[in-house]
């Protein structure tokens, strides 16, 4: 029996990704940018032991996962398997810290873990920029978590995906930028629509959903640029922009999708008001396919506008989060 235990961090996109331009390749319709955290994540264990006789066993937070889940686990075990030559079932157990589902990105960190436990599982020690293209077809978002620190997506474009990858902005710098993203859980429970219905949905009916695809470009060069001169404030402009742009392409879809609560307009107004104080907290946010808000910001500045968020009416509770490593492997069996 092999088995492999994987980990990997969530990451937050500063510039969005929403859109395919390949549904079965899961190939994104624009690049995208994103930090990858520190907490916030998924530890995977797989073992091609033979599962429960032809199925794969899948366990998600110490329960039997539901139906749709293990399904999406298995079509992507299928690819490893198919890749190493083996065709046992397979035992997974996965643990998030996240609440799965909420709009915490729990299936970035979900697919990066799985992908590089399946592999190692499975006898395939694969470089990092095939990990990602991997990651990719469990999850878009997930090909970044494959790595640490700012990332970046790339659309690509070749129809066959193999440069639809993620690479590092900053490969392991010596003086690390220490940037904060606080994290405002403004709901309970999972999200009404998950992120690849709500984003094939936007495209298919959203009037503003090309407008949204011929901005990300100029978005992710500002955002690199900013990111190269480790400038905050430009940083939080096009995260800003960004996130209000991805929802506001939702929010005209039709039927709409709309994931805001009133406590997410409430953080958003907070987060404006720290910037307008004296003296000024540069804090800046973004939303991803849920209610909550994170909060960009330096670190010296992460426990006040924590305290900030956490006074917000509806603000359930906030977490602090730091830039944090790729996927990596915990133990090997
Ligand atoms: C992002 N999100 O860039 C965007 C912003 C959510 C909002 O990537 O269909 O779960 O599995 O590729 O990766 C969430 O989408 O979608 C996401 P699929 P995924 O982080």
């Amino acid at each position: 029996m092999t088995s492999a235990t994987a980990v990997a961090g969530t990451n937050i996109a500063l510039v969005k990704y929403w859109g395919k331009r390949d549904e079965a390749l899961n190939l994104p319709a624009t690049g995208s940018l994103s930090l990858t955290l520190d907490r916030l994540g998924t530890r995977t264990r797989v073992a091609f032991d033979g599962g429960t006789g032809t199925r794969d066993r899948v366990t998600l937070d110490g329960a039997p996962a539901d139906p749709k889940v293990s399904a999406r686990v298995s079509a992507f075990l299928d690819r490893v398997r198919a890749r190493a030559g083996i065709d046992r079932a397979a035992t997974v157990v996965t643990d998030n810290s996240v609440p799965t589902a909420s709009g915490l990105a729990s299936s970035a960190s979900g697919f990066a873990a799985l992908a590089l436990a399946a592999t190692r599982a499975a006898g395939l020690d694969l470089p990092p920029a095939e990990l990602s293209a991997l990651a990719r077809l469990g999850s878009g978002s997930a090909a970044r978590s494959i790595f640490g620190g700012f990332v970046e997506m790339a659309r690509g474009a070749r129809a066959d995906g193999s440069d639809a990858i993620a690479h590092p902005l900053e490969a392991e710098p010596r003086d690390p930028w220490e940037v904060r993203l606080i994290v405002a859980i403004t709901a309970a429970g999972a999200k009404a629509i998950g992120s690849t219905a709500a984003m094939t949905h936007t495209a298919r009916t959203s009037p503003f959903y090309a407008a949204w695809i011929a901005g990300v470009d100029a978005d992710l060069a500002a955002a690199r640029s900013a990111i190269a001169g480790r400038d905050l404030g430009a940083l939080g402009v096009v995260a800003e922009r960004s996130a209000l742009r991805m929802h506001a392409t939702a929010m005209a879809a039709d039927p709409p999708i709309v994931y805001w609560n009133p406590a997410t307009i409430a953080a958003l107004a907070r987060v404006r008001a720290l910037r307008d104080e004296s003296p000024a907290t540069p804090a800046f946010f973004t939303i991803d396919a849920g209610p909550h808000v994170k909060v960009l910001c330096g670190a010296a500045d992460a426990e006040r506008v924590a305290a900030a968020l956490a006074g917000v009416p509806g603000v359930l509770r906030t977490l602090i989060a730091a830039p944090g490593p790729g996927a990596r492997i915990a133990e090997a069996a």
